[in-house]
């Protein structure tokens, strides 16, 4: 099943996209990216597929106010990185402009000399949908650029208040990109970007007030004690026009790298329980609303609470109490049909129906001792008609055909947890003529149903 999924999402090719992806294809890559950018299903299958296959990729965040000139340093570190013959993925997140997508445009004008170059992979992400989604999307699109086999992925976003520092905790190292004279260093601040700083950019360092802007960081630093064998955040000027100090900034980065190798472990995993928190979260109120809530039912909840009705509390204690209630209703998703079996007299009669008339494939019959009886299996599709032969005249079957004539003995339904049904027919009051499961044909577990309870009919259940 899974096979055939990922076989849907190749672009047309015979390869499944994960594969391409891995081989480091730049159109798979794009196609990726896109799924993910769309919060399509195939996206999330992707991720899954690759995931395995990533974390050697260095992250490198680069974050600052609009107009900092953070693409244009993006663009001398992607040559600063290939002059070292590392490649490079770039991810460029840039929410001020969404409906125009001018800057995303003009981020890719800007990197254009880079195209040709097979090392390199730029991709803007569009902004649409709400920041926890833009996050996750960024975070999976440096994934598939690390799964595409790049050495270095810059993570371009804009820092301008408290949400993005989600976006920001996706990288490995993160830089905090600030202008002279702009009073960056106090927004930065108050945003809790300095806070998430492992590297400080003065860019435009060929403007005036560079080195006051370096004081004033120092200043806010020197605030702060610094343990030894602590990495105390340094401070790199560059003037992204010309590349002036972006060698520095590479070696910056380096140093920073090794200096927190034994621990970048750590950081990754406590950006993965960030994610699957997130996640759940996410999934959690995605199930609400689209299985627990009825139509406008969300929002009639909130008029109750503004005429103090209700109260955020209770609404919510409610809400999580019918989703989980709601779980328990279908322990295990839903039943299948698996067979129905056809107690028969003659069946030689069944068999010119069956395989003669209706065409069907009758497979080798299997022979149940203990019931005395001869199963003759007919496949049809995802389930199965079994006809019944008695062996001997106190078979069950025999007792059946006698009693009621040839005709539908049971069905059998397929369950994922047999237990779980079992517990909820027994809740509902239903008769059981198994109250726990027995061994059946294949190793598989099974029970029955009363048919009192079914009506009229045997029902069987059947865990694989
Ligand atoms: N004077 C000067 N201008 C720069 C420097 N770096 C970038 N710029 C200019 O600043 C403007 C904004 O740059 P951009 O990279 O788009 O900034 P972003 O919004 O942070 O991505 C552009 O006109 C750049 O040419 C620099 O070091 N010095
Ligand atoms: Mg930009």
């Amino acid at each position: 099943m899974t096979e055939s999924i990922s076989a849907s999402i190749s672009t047309g090719a015979r390869q499944p996209l994960s594969e391409r992806v891995l081989q480091g294809d730049a159109r798979a890559v794009a196609r990726a990216i896109s799924l993910i950018e769309d919060e399509a299903p195939q996206g999330a299958e992707l991720v899954r597929r690759v995931f395995g296959h990533t974390g050697r990729a260095y992250l490198v965040g680069v974050t600052g106010a609009p107009g900092a000139g953070k693409s244009t340093l993006v663009d001398r570190l992607i040559g600063e990185f290939r002059r070292r013959e590392r490649t490079v993925g770039v991810v460029a997140v840039d929410p001020t402009s969404p409906f125009t997508g001018g800057a995303i445009l003009g981020d890719r004008v800007r990197m254009q000399q880079h195209v040709a170059d097979a090392g390199v992979f730029i991709r803007s992400m569009a902004t649409r949908g709400h920041l926890g989604g833009l996050a996750r999307a960024t975070a999976e699109a440096a994934l598939v650029l690390d799964a595409a086999g790049k050495d270095i992925v810059l993570i371009e976003t804009v820092g301008v208040g408290q949400d993005e520092v989600d976006i920001v905790r996706t990288a490995d190292v993160s830089i905090v990109t600030l202008v002279p004279g702009s009073g960056d260093e106090v927004q930065a601040l108050k945003a809790g970007i300095m806070e998430i700083a492992d590297i400080f950019v003065v860019n435009k360092a060929d403007r005036e007030g560079a080195d006051r802007t370096v004081a004033s960081i120092e200043a806010m630093l020197s605030l702060e004690s610094f343990a030894a064998g602590r990495w105390r955040p340094p401070i790199v000027k560059t003037e992204a026009t010309t590349g002036k100090g972006v060698p520095e900034l590479v070696e910056t980065i380096d140093r920073f790298k090794a200096h927190t190798a034994a621990t970048l472990g750590e950081r990754r995993r406590a950006r993965a329980e960030f994610r699957v928190r997130e996640l759940m979260a996410h999934r959690f109120v995605q199930h609400v609303e689209n299985r627990v809530l009825a139509a406008g039912e969300f929002e009639r909840l909130l008029d109750r609470i503004a005429a103090r009705e209700t109260d955020p509390y209770s609404v919510v204690d409610d809400v999580f109490g019918r989703a989980l209630r709601d779980q328990l209703a279908r322990p295990s998703g839903r039943a299948s049909l698996d067979h129905v079996g056809i107690a028969v007299g003659d069946l030689q009669q069944a068999l010119a129906f069956y395989r003669d008339a209706l065409g069907l494939e009758v497979e080798a019959p299997e022979e149940v001792a203990s019931q005395r009886v001869r199963a003759h299996f007919i496949p049809t599709g995802d389930s199965a008609i079994e006809l019944l032969e008695a062996t001997a005249d106190d078979s069950p079957i025999a007792k059946y055909v006698a009693k009621r004539g040839p005709g539908i003995h049971h069905l059998t339904l397929r369950v994922p947890d047999i237990r779980a049904a079992l517990a909820r027919l027994k809740e509902k009051g239903v008769r059981l003529i198994d109250e726990t499961p027995r061994e059946g044909a294949h190793g598989s577990l099974v029970a029955f149903v009363h048919p009192s309870s079914a009506h009229g009919v045997l029902v069987e259940l059947k865990q694989a």
